[in-house]
């Protein structure tokens, strides 16, 4: 082989390798940009990346694959962040910087935060899971665990923060300084310090929260404050796991106001305390349904027009579930199953136009509850006179039919007519 050709194929192999070591490194690149921006089909290695690239813009959605991001964020535009999956999507403060306190700080308005697990805003006395200083914005459906504290609103107002797990924080799993009309529902504040603290705020609305083993449940610092603390019956209040209260009449809300410490006041009491935790699960993209239960609920499922679920608790004792069902999902009446034993229910009386309420209980284990329509007796007795009307007239015609076709039978006589 010449020297020429030597150093040719010396060039070509070279070349060669630069190009796949290129592509390999591109490859593991695209790989590793876990954060996407939908509007503009960007991709990001990490979710702060994401909300400073100047492409990103107010009303964009950002999505965030499962894994944890070791980030402190400042989110200062007004779009939605989501993650994948609430379980597996983390977004932990521990950077290594001791001078950072919060994981999450939200400065501009109308931002949407779900679908996360947030942690890791410790051990600093002052340390947040999320701060908020600005207004509209909505906090759903994280579990947000072991920090200081979990949330602290600072003089913000219109915010929505429904359906967090606030789980072993610190301190306070809420703190609301100085903000106004802000609606918290369908939290679970549990085996924290204290669930909430109101200071100098107002008119905020606080309901179907459960609070479960706090050292606190609730604190607001001012007489002067007014919040609401229920929906009104039948809604109802807040689950108090700490409650003595009695249910007389079996409607799932206890017959006295639960008092909030230090200051009970009739503005600061929640008139309707639920007997049970609060649940709710969708069962279509439309309609929810909202249980009041003293059991676990797992494994709920709407389908076929049938409602299940399973309940657990400690043996020997009396289960109860109050289920409340939108008519749009199943209208007429209905039949309660627990572990394949049909149960008697109360139809409770407050049931309206547009949704039923259903009492039922059973003894304490793990058990399966099917609820399932029963069609009314004028409903069965209606398509019982269709259907015989129907083969009435079926019959009918088949006799006709029997009869007409008797000219052709006997086919043409010499004349060529039928006979
Ligand atoms: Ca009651």
């Amino acid at each position: 082989m010449s020297e020429m050709k030597k150093t040719f194929l010396t060039i070509y192999c070279l070349l060669c390798t630069v190009f796949l070591i290129g592509f390999e490194i591109s490859v593991t690149a695209a790989s590793e940009l876990h954060v996407h921006n939908i509007d503009t089909d960007l991709n990001y290695a990490t979710i702060q990346e994401a909300i400073n690239a100047p492409e990103t813009v107010n009303g964009h959605a950002i999505l965030v694959d499962a894994g944890t991001y070791y980030e402190n964020l400042v989110i200062n535009k007004s779009i939605s962040i989501i993650g994948e999956n609430r379980q597996t999507t983390t977004i932990d403060g521990r950077t290594g910087f001791p001078w950072v306190e919060t994981v999450i700080y939200i400065t501009a308005n109308e931002v949407t935060l779900a679908g996360f697990t947030l942690r890791g805003s410790k051990p600093y006395c002052q340390s947040l899971g999320i701060k908020i200083t600005s207004d509209r914005n909505n906090i759903s459906n994280n579990l947000i665990i072991h920090n200081r504290k979990g949330i602290w609103l600072l003089r913000s107002f219109h915010n929505l923060i429904s359906n967090n797990d606030f789980l072993s924080n610190d301190d306070e799993a809420l703190w609301l300084t100085g903000s106004f009309n802000n609606t918290i529902i369908g939290n679970t504040f549990s085996n924290g310090y204290c669930g909430i603290l109101l200071e100098d705020s107002r008119k905020n609305k606080i309901f179907h929260n459960n609070f479960i083993n706090n050292t606190k449940h609730a604190r607001s610092q001012s007489p002067t404050n007014i919040n609401i603390w229920d929906d009104a019956h039948p809604s109802g209040g807040n689950y108090w796991s700490d409650h003595t209260h009695v249910d007389l009449d079996y409607d799932g809300i206890g017959d006295s106001p639960h008092t909030l410490s230090p200051l009970p006041t009739q503005e600061q009491s929640d008139n309707y305390p639920l007997m049970g935790m609060f649940s709710s699960f969708k069962a279509t993209s439309d309609h929810c349904i909202h249980t009041v239960c003293n059991s676990t609920i797992s494994d709920f499922e709407f389908d076929s027009g049938a409602i299940r679920f399973n309940v657990t608790a400690k043996e020997d004792t009396t289960g109860f579930c109050r289920v409340c069902i939108s008519k749009a999902l199943l209208n007429d009446t209905y039949r309660v199953f627990v572990s394949d034993t049909e149960v008697p229910h109360t139809l409770l009386s407050f049931s309206n136009s547009t949704h039923s309420y259903l009492y039922f209980t059973y003894p304490h284990s793990t058990q399966e509850v099917v609820i399932i329509p029963e069609f009314p007796l004028f409903t069965i007795l209606l398509f019982f006179l269709i259907t015989t009307l129907f083969v009435a007239l079926i019959k009918r015609w088949q006799g006709d039919i029997r009869t007409s076709p008797k000219k052709e039978i006997l086919g043409k006589n010499s004349k060529g007519t039928y006979v």
